[in-house]
């Protein structure tokens, strides 16, 4: 099976249904599957062929769902970068995938002019449930970010396995506010929507300022949040929540941990349980609490179907049909990656009650989870190295109420903090520009010299 098998069952069978508003049009499921052969075409037409890499740089749009529509139908590598990259971070990710075509919102009207003048056929392409579908970059211990290899099947088992489990009909109203350009949206959010059948609102970004009236508006059913989304909707005032609660089906919340107080507070004010799961850019959704049974504060509910799980030395590992294909032109780290028997090292400390709920315990690296947004320390000490006076930097994270967790960096050297905090805004994504610049005598190390961030850590509290 591949990814148009799934899609057809929107694309094609339920051609004449509305689909998705965007921008204050709606569209039916025959108009995206027109739009995007079109692209497709437009893209052949410019050389690209199957197993090529396409990189997009673009915030939700239609757009968007076209270029991976067109991508999957021509067995194209989607690419998707984050928005709020910098230079030297996309620098990286195209240096690293060399596309054969770059869009940000600068390319497209010259795309769509020559796509105008394509067919409405869809491209024939040979594609199976191996085919890579996607390259979706994850940032890596090391500093490095990898390219974690997605294939059709990986994207299809995490779409069927959602659908079914989550309860989600052609009947739903989806409303969509998480970007793109990470897996949750895509793989989760633009998946399930197709699988379904159902109508997707999709906004550019979620704005906390305009979302209530989003939700009022376009009253959804289904929506899915990072746990600073839910965090930002708890500012509703009673009644709008009741409101709102009261035509919701379901939200579910996952990228990063949800607190129990959270939870709590969205019970009391909305009148619904978040369902929380749990998932990676590598492997897909790994666990969910289920649709009808317990959904138990703190956890992340049970594995999926076909999702083997193994705790080893406290840490997380999964194997199954949702786990990726490998990194993209890393067979070293792809090899450290996984075990002898083919279980991904998830890197999450976990524990197993005896009913089987799995409880995150945190992460085996220094991985800073801010907004749902990945953060890895490395890439910002080495650029805050860079600059003149800094002679060692620790980058920790300090927690925060809003975002669950923000970095700050602890510096050791002669140095001017706006100068530094000017150089990452210029430099790094604005989530990973350190909230504070803190002058330290000397950046505690263990006997083998390795930073004790703990410390640091504590004392930011
Ligand atoms: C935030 N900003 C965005 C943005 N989100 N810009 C474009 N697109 C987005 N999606 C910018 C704002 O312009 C602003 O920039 C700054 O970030 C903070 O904005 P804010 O309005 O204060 O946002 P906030 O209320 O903090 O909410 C941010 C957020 C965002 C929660 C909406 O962090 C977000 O979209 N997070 C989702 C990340 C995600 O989808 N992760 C999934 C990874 S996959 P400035 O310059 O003004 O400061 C994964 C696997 C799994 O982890 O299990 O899912
Ligand atoms: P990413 O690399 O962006 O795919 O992020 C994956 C990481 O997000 C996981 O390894 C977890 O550490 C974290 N994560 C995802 N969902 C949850 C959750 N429900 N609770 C806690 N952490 C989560």
């Amino acid at each position: 099976m591949h990814l148009l098998h799934l899609f057809d069952l929107s694309l094609v069978a339920r051609a004449d249904e509305p689909a998705l508003e965007w921008a204050g049009a709606t569209y039916t499921f025959g108009e995206l599957e027109a739009r995007s052969n079109r692209v497709a075409h437009a893209l052949a037409a410019r050389g690209l062929v199957a197993g090529d890499r396409l990189c997009v740089y673009l915030a939700n749009r239609i757009e968007l769902i076209d270029l991976y529509l067109a991508c999957v139908k021509l067995g194209v590598l989607f690419v998707p970068i984050n928005i709020l990259y910098r230079e030297r971070e996309i620098a990286h990710i195209t240096g690293d995938a060399e596309p054969r075509a770059t869009f940000t919102a600068d390319e497209l009207p010259a795309l769509y002019a020559e796509a105008e003048r394509q067919s409405t056929t869809r491209p024939s392409t040979p594609l199976d449930r191996d085919t890579p579908a996607a390259i979706v970059y994850t940032s890596g211990t090391t500093g490095a970010s990898k390219g974690a290899i997605l294939t059709h099947g990986n994207f299809v088992v995490n779409a069927v396995n959602l659908t079914t489990l989550w309860q989600i009909t052609a009947r739903d109203r989806f409303l969509l506010a998480l970007p793109l350009f990470h897996i949750h949206a895509l793989g989760n959010g633009l998946h399930t929507w197709l699988a379904s059948g159902c109508r997707m609102r999709l906004l550019e970004r979620f704005d906390h300022r305009i979302a209530i009236d989003e939700f009022l508006d376009f009253a959804p059913t289904l929506f899915f949040g990072v746990p600073t989304v839910y965090v930002r909707l708890l500012e509703t005032t009673p009644e709008v929540a009741r409101t709102i609660g009261a035509r919701m089906r379901l939200f579910v919340s996952g990228s990063a941990p949800l607190p129990a107080q959270t939870l709590e507070d969205f019970r009391a004010r909305f009148g619904h349980t978040i369902l929380e799961r749990y998932g990676m850019t590598e492997t897909f959704m790994n666990c969910s609490n289920p649709y009808a049974g317990e959904r138990r504060a703190g956890t992340v509910g049970v594995p999926l179907p076909g999702v083997a799980t193994r705790i080893e030395d406290g840490e997380l590992l999964v194997r199954g049909p949702n786990v990726f294909a490998g990194y993209w032109r890393r067979p070293e780290a792809t090899a450290a990656a996984f075990t002898s028997d083919g279980f991904f090292r998830t890197g999450d400390l976990a524990t197993v009650s005896s009913d089987g709920y799995v409880t995150l315990l945190g992460r085996r690296s220094d991985l800073i989870i801010s907004g749902g947004f990945n953060i890895y320390p490395r890439e910002i000490e080495e650029l805050l190295l860079e600059q003149a006076g800094v002679r060692e930097a620790a980058v920790c994270a300090r927690p925060d109420a809003l975002r669950g967790e923000v970095p700050a960096a602890y510096l050791v050297g002669d140095f001017d903090p706006d100068a530094l905090e000017r150089v990452c805004r210029e430099q790094l994504a604005s989530f990973k520009v350190p909230r504070a610049f803190v002058r330290v005598d000397a950046i505690p190390r263990t006997a083998l010299g390795k930073v004790q961030k703990h410390l640091l850590a504590a004392d930011a509290k």
